[in-house]
Parts: structure tokens; sequence; C-alpha cells
């Protein structure tokens, strides 16, 4: 089963059973219930089955935005995310030792993170308005106790953003706090160390991403890439050589480009190639 360390800000994958993992949802809810149905569906034969959102499954775009929409942002779609938190709340019940979520700099943002500002002046708020105050009790203890760190024993280790090494080592990653960033703009974000940067990054230079792998490894399996989501990039999956891998499951693509991972935990990914498209790297919708 999947382990957690002791403030619950890492995740240990078992070295079996089958990990779906998706990017960003931003309140996407038919490709989150998408992801959803594959991982149920596997789950039904096998129960060692997993499902790992990599953050920011809250915040979409406004209806407003819809005529100005970038054409590089992908398909526009109906913010949804009090629907997706009522979903995640629900499944996170049902399937509490199989389905889990990462911290995204969006999630982040209603805990302790500043604002953000992406499809409104003040998303954070716009969102929380929309809450009864009992659902958004819920949500803000859901965010405050999402991990920051996915490691496997497959070589794979995950993070919302692109990696930070400004730390020791996973003990490190366990003591952080997410509280007294309100005030804090991105770059200052960016310069604040280990949390800021797994939460805000758009890239790391590959030997500082080495030295993240060396010091994020667990019990004798070494990390050998880096899997994120956060940033948006058009064919749905980026394979940044020699040891980062960003996936696209919904928001910035269209259905088309949409990609998730289909990982076998009791194997060893030593290399990017050995990410294979169409047996790890899938379709979310294969027939658009
Ligand atoms: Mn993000």
């Amino acid at each position: 089963m999947v382990e957690t360390s002791p403030n619950e800000r890492v995740l240990l994958f078992p070295a079996t059973g089958t990990l779906y993992v998706a990017g960003d949802i931003h309140g996407n809810r038919r490709d989150f219930l998408e992801i959803v149905r594959l991982f149920r569906r596997t789950y039904a034969r096998n129960k060692m089955s997993f499902l790992l959102f990599l953050g920011d499954l809250v915040h979409g775009p406004s209806d407003a935005s819809k005529q100005s929409w970038p054409r590089e942002l992908g398909e526009h779609f109906p913010d949804e995310s009090v629907a997706v938190i009522r979903d995640y709340l629900r499944l996170k019940k049902r399937f509490a030792g199989n389905i889990f979520s990462l911290l995204g700099n969006h999630d982040h943002s209603h805990v302790g993170g500043p604002h953000t500002g992406k499809f409104y002046e003040d998303e954070t708020l716009h969102l929380e308005a929309q809450m009864s105050p009992k659902l958004l009790a819920q949500m803000k203890e859901l965010f405050a106790r999402l991990p920051l760190l996915a490691v496997t024993r497959a070589g794979l280790v995950f993070s919302h953003a692109s990696p930070s090494a400004a730390l020791d080592g996973l003990d490190d990653v366990d003591q952080v706090e997410l509280e007294g960033y309100e005030s804090c703009g991105v770059q200052q974000m960016l310069q604040s160390g280990f949390l800021g940067q797994i939460l805000w990054r758009r890239y790391a230079p590959a030997p500082e991403v080495d030295e993240y792998l060396a010091k994020t490894s667990r019990g004798g399996f070494a990390n050998r890439i880096a899997v994120y989501s956060h940033d948006v990039v058009d064919e749905g999956i980026a394979r940044i050589e020699p040891n980062q891998l960003c996936v696209c499951t919904s928001f910035g693509v269209y259905d088309a480009q949409k990609r998730y991972l289909k990982l076998d935990l009791s194997r060893r990914y030593e290399r990017l190639d050995d990410l294979v498209e169409g047996r790890e790297i899938r379709r979310l919708w294969p027939d658009a």
C-alpha cells in the first residue's frame, strides 16, 4: 500500500501495481471524471491500482474569457472547480488508499500561498465565494494536508512543478510549512527555496534535477526521472532530456493532445525512452 511520511508531505508508492498519473485539472470536470473512470476500470480488476493528480485541481477560466481565449491554451471549458472538489472528497472517502493529489500552486493559494490571478483578478476569493462554509472548510482541510512529492521505486518522482534541489533530503520536504506566503509575488516564491520552487518553477537545469533525484531517492531505489505538470506543453507531453518529463492531461491543450501516464510500479524506468507512447504515455481522448 501507499506509505506517507509522518507529516504527510511525501507519498511512497509500493513496488507493485498500476499507477495512473494526471496533470493539472484546473476545474475541468469532464477530464477529471474521465481519468477517474480509467482508474476505476483497472481498480475493479486489481486493487493495487492507484491514481495520482499532480496538483492544481481548481481554478478555471471565466465564461467571459471564452471570446478572447488564446489558441495556445487549448480548449476553453467551463470552470467546475466546486464540483471537482465535491467529487474528489467523495472519491477520497471511497478510495482513501488509492487516490491522491499533490499540492499545486493554485491549491496552495487557499492554505497560505499567494492568491492567483490567472483567470480572475483573484480566483482564490472567486472560488471561495462560491462555496458553502462547510465545503470551504473541507477543501482547506484537504489542501492543507496535500503532499508535495510522490516517490516510487520505479525510478520516478513526482511534483507539481519543475524540481528544486534546495533540500537535503525527504525529511526536509516533510518539515515544510505551507502558511505565510500570502503576500509573496511569483518571483519571491521562486526565490524562497524548496516550496516556492516545487510549486511554481517551469524549468530546472539538468544537473540540479540530478541532485534532486539523488536527494529524493529512498531505500536503494534510485530516482531517474522527475515528472511534473504545471507548465503547458503543446503535444501534451514533453521530454526534457535527460531527466524530466512534463505531462498535460487537461489544462492548456486540445483533447487530441491530452496525455496521462499509466505506469507499472514493478518496473524500473531508467531513462525517458523507457516511457513509451501508447504504453506508459496515453491519450486521454484517443478518438479526438
Ligand atoms: Mn500550477
